[in-house]
């Protein structure tokens, strides 16, 4: 047995979204999102499932603060949800939904839970996508001005703003695979929608800063993953530096640099024929000082190089253990991509704003015995340790997931809570791996 102890002042939290979480889908004046449609739409998420309901965490928020203030966490990550502050995503200001997040934040505060704020959960205004969604430069200035009202209601309530949430997601898992909403499969919008979401994100920062919000800090969230390459051949490497290039150079380059990592564009130019829009101006934008960079790891492989595919990459199975989702369990990668983005990107503050692992333990007697879960957790909070020690600036940890809740294309099946939801009764039982992390949490060190 060794201890492995975090420094004082290390920040523990948990993290949720609203799609995922809330439910009252059209409840005091909320207006459609594209996960709405997107998930009634046949095909799209496994058993049909959709978020009308989910946690229904928009009425249990007390019992779920309750279950915060047992876990004893410092920092709840959670996500606004645009169209219940506009319903058309611009225009009209919907009340009661600025006054559900007022009544969540206060309680949050009131019992010393910091909050810590995402903008863009994925859940955009239905009435935008109907005007091209992301791809529609427009929806930049709809979000820029959404984020200012944001700014000014919670001045002095809210501390620590995310912009976007994963936006490796938001633009090609959502435009160019398919996977998510709004389910298209076109590269070259999906590269576009990965500007304009950067774009948006730098504009917000500016506004940010003009508003002057005392103490307060602004970031982004983007979810990387770590491919190691299966052999030190020039091809392998290659790859892997393409399939990394997509997830971390693509969107951090841009933010810590003002420019796009040319091997990446340039590899979709001569390949696919796909361009970046990039309008005078943009890159100055996109560059503006962060305080804080998010990062969300869940997962990474060993991979090499093929003749197929959009970056000529793949996996190699190499036995790894995988979590209930399928994903490799790779620590190693999480140590190994927070030194990678420390040595190109300098020692910025980092939060990990999200971490954590699907096991669909249910509960026998009352108890949910998620031991994977905690082999998980103890196994990226020693590799989140070692890249501290070798200088990373890591400020916080949030675990995903405080509950289970909606997760995406694989609706109710896939279940990353720390907490079970019974989603017939609603009802939570807090897993073994909530009274693990509560223990570490209360003593800032794990025990390996
Ligand atoms: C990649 C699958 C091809 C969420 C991916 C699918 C390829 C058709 C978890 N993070 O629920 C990444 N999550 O809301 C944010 N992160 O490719 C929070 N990344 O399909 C969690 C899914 C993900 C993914 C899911």
């Amino acid at each position: 047995m060794a201890i492995i102890k975090f420094p004082d002042g290390m920040k523990w939290g948990a993290a949720t979204a609203s799609y995922q979480i809330e439910g009252a889908t059209s409840e005091d004046g909320r207006g459609p999102s594209i996960w709405d449609t997107f998930s009634k739409t046949a095909g799209k998420v496994v058993n049909g499932d959709n978020g009308d309901v989910a946690c229904d965490s928009y009425h249990r928020y007390e019992e779920d603060i309750e279950i915060m203030k047992d876990l004893g966490i410092t920092t709840y990550r959670f996500s606004v949800a645009w169209p219940r502050i506009l319903p058309e995503g611009t225009g009209e200001v919907n009340q009661a939904g600025l006054d559900f997040y007022h009544r969540f934040v206060d309680k949050l505060i009131e019992i010393g839970i910091e909050p810590m704020c995402t903008l863009y959960h994925w859940d955009l205004p239905q009435a935008l996508q109907n005007k091209g969604g992301w791809g529609n430069r427009e929806t930049i200035d709809a979000f820029v001005s959404y984020a200012e009202l944001m700014f000014k209601q919670f001045e002095g309530k809210i501390k620590y703003w995310i912009t976007f949430n994963e936006p490796w997601c938001a633009s090609f898992l959502s435009n160019y695979l398919g996977a998510h909403a709004p389910g298209f499969k076109d590269l070259q919008l999906a590269t576009n929608v990965a500007h304009h979401l950067l774009v948006a994100h730098g504009k917000t920062v500016k506004k940010y800063r003009e508003l002057n919000n005392e103490g307060g800090q602004i970031g982004y969230a983007p979810n990387v993953e770590w491919n190691e390459p299966f052999s030190n051949k020039q091809e392998d490497i290659d790859a892997c530096r393409r399939a990394n290039g997509w997830f971390i150079e693509w969107f951090m380059d841009p933010v810590f640099k003002g420019e796009y990592p040319s091997f990446m564009t340039e590899w979709f130019k001569e390949k696919e024929g796909v361009t970046v829009p990039i309008l005078a101006g943009d890159m100055e934008l996109i560059a503006q000082p962060i305080d804080f960079l998010g990062i969300n790891y869940y997962t990474g492989s060993v991979s090499k190089h093929t003749d197929e595919g959009l970056l000529h990459h793949e996996q190699v199975n190499q036995g790894y253990q995988k979590t209930d989702i399928g994903w490799n369990v790779f620590p190693e990668g999480f140590y190994k991509v927070l030194v990678y983005i420390k040595d190109m990107y300098g020692n910025i503050p980092i939060y990990i704003t999200e971490n954590g692992s699907c096991y669909n333990d249910e509960p026998v007697n009352g108890q949910v015995k998620d031991k994977g879960r905690i082999t998980y957790l103890r196994q990226h909070l020693t590799a989140l340790r070692r890249a501290m020690d070798s200088g990373v600036n890591i400020k916080g940890y949030m675990t995903w997931s405080l509950l289970d809740n909606f997760e995406w294309a694989e609706g109710y099946s896939m279940r990353f809570g720390i907490v079970f939801v019974n989603y017939r009764t609603l009802e939570r039982t807090k897993k073994d791996s909530f009274y693990w992390y509560k223990q570490t949490v209360k003593n800032n060190f794990i025990e390996i």
